[in-house]
């Protein structure tokens, strides 16, 4: 079993209904949510957009490998109804899961990288990772 941390962000449709529904995919799917961060609402971050965000982020108990996770995690995005990336940069999203930390796993291909590149440059990652970290 491996403590993981992802990071939840939803910009459109029902957003509450988006993090709980991802949420319950996950506890299904990807293994035990053992926390959650308070939600937080933040502005688009890197790109112009119209609609806010919700952002979150869990920990998860799993016995699924790095790899397993975030093919997991796509799933359930596709599942929600994701739109499949159409251009290069960021867009409006029914839901993102992203692994954030992976146990202290330093690892890196072109699939993923962990712990994720970006995660202390994102206010709406880390903020809500202190509450549970
Ligand atoms: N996700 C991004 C880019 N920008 N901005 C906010 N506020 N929240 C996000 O989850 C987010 C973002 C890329 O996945
Ligand atoms: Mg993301
Ligand atoms: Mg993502």
């Amino acid at each position: 079993m491996t403590t993981a941390y992802l990071a939840l962000g939803t910009n459109l449709g029902n957003k509450e209904q988006n993090l709980s529904k991802a949420i319950e995919l996950l506890n299904l799917r990807a293994g035990t949510v053992t926390a959650r961060s308070s939600v937080h609402k933040t502005e688009p971050w890197g790109f112009e957009s119209v609609n806010d965000f919700l952002n979150m982020v869990v920990r998860i108990e799993t016995s699924l490998t790095p790899l397993a996770l975030l093919r997991t995690a796509k799933d359930i995005e596709k599942k929600m109804g994701r739109a499949p990336k159409s251009e290069a940069g960021y867009h409006d999203r029914i839901i993102d899961i992203d692994i954030i930390l992976y146990g202290d796993l330093v690892y890196r291909s072109d699939e993923l990288t962990l712990p994720h590149p970006l995660y202390k440059e994102r206010p709406f990652v880390f903020e809500p990772l202190n509450e549970i970290l």
